[in-house]
């Protein structure tokens, strides 16, 4: 009754914080979309077809890396010392599981901690890895990432080497992953380590490409946000009425999406205000931010890190760094 009770109030508090993100982001001037909420599990669907797109590159170079590299990145992380391989966003693991098996082979002593905002994905990889990873010790955590790395440390103080891969920190503009990082320095004690995926700046056209797929996926993958608030807040976006923009500026790193409003109109959102748009208004929906080797560096030492070595892909499009607190 007491975990029923629990669950219940987190649920509300959840609903309630994306109500009023929401709320907050389109009476903001210019209207923002927070993209943290893209993953409902329709846009998790979403998103694996993107990841199977041609022109999303990013999936298969950090895979490349993952796949061609691992006995060097095991031995790297591995470090001759126990340690706790806690992995940020943990997702379904398929890359990840290509470096734990590697760790297992090689006999290291270590438990794999992933954190995940949704319960769902930590308890079905909790049920499923120890199936194809005979050996594997477990213990996922759910919940926010610096909570539940502050609970990893509670739990044990062996050595920690924290996985951030995916180039998820390109979701957070410059400023905010400077920071972000930063955090998660204070959170770990000389010695530990940081894999932190980075997607690098590259041909403009081969970015944009990636963001703007021509089978329209990642266009849909953005429309379902307003597909979501219409479901979970009761919302009247009319999908016809918004078209998906994206653009990559080669200057800043910037690539950015957006949804456009295609005529005046008004939205309702249930005991919340109505929202009017302009025609050509727009609601600013992601940043995927591009690096230089040296931006990443830069990162890692502004941040009380020292950036140890790259792995990078084959095309050199994609970096995973690592980092030692
Ligand atoms: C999951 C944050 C790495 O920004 O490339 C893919 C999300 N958005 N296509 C990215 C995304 C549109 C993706 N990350």
């Amino acid at each position: 009754m007491e975990v029923l009770m629990r669950t219940r109030r987190v649920e509300h508090t959840d609903r309630t914080q994306f109500f009023d993100d929401t709320v907050n982001g389109l009476q903001s001037v210019p209207k923002h979309l927070d993209s943290k909420y893209f993953y409902d599990a329709e846009g998790d669907k979403l998103f694996q077809q993107i990841m199977d797109c041609d022109e999303y590159y990013l999936t298969n170079c950090e895979m490349e890396i993952f796949t061609q590299q691992t006995e060097t990145l095991a031995n790297v992380v591995m470090d001759g010392s126990a340690f706790d391989l806690i992995e940020l966003g943990a997702g379904d693991a398929t890359k990840s599981s290509h470096l734990l098996r590697e760790l297992l082979r090689q006999q290291a002593e270590f438990t794999y901690m992933p954190i995940d905002i949704s319960s769902h994905i930590i308890s079905h990889l909790n049920a499923t890895l120890p199936l194809s990873l005979p050996g594997l010790k477990i213990k996922g955590l759910n919940g926010e990432y610096f909570h539940m790395l502050s609970k990893a440390a509670k739990i044990s103080n062996r050595r920690k080497v924290v996985l951030f891969m995916g180039a998820n920190i390109g979701n957070m503009p410059p400023a905010s992953a400077l920071h972000f990082c930063q955090e998660m320095r204070k959170h770990l004690s000389p010695g530990d380590m940081v894999v932190i995926g980075f997607d690098l700046k590259k041909n403009p056209e081969t970015v944009l490409a990636a963001y703007n797929d021509k089978s329209g996926i990642t266009k849909r993958f953005n429309l379902n946000l307003l597909t979501r608030i219409n479901r979970e807040l009761g919302a009247d976006f009319n999908l016809n009425c918004f078209k998906h923009y994206a653009t990559y500026d080669p200057e800043s790193g910037a690539c950015k999406s957006y949804l456009i409003s295609l005529k005046e109109q008004t939205v309702r959102i249930p005991d919340g205000p109505t929202i009017s748009f302009d025609e050509n208004e727009y609601i600013s929906m992601e940043i995927s931010q591009k690096y230089t080797l040296a931006q990443a560096a830069d990162f890692a030492t502004q941040s009380g890190f020292e950036p140890l070595l790259n792995f990078t892909d084959s095309k050199e499009w994609f970096i995973d760094a690592v980092w030692v607190a």
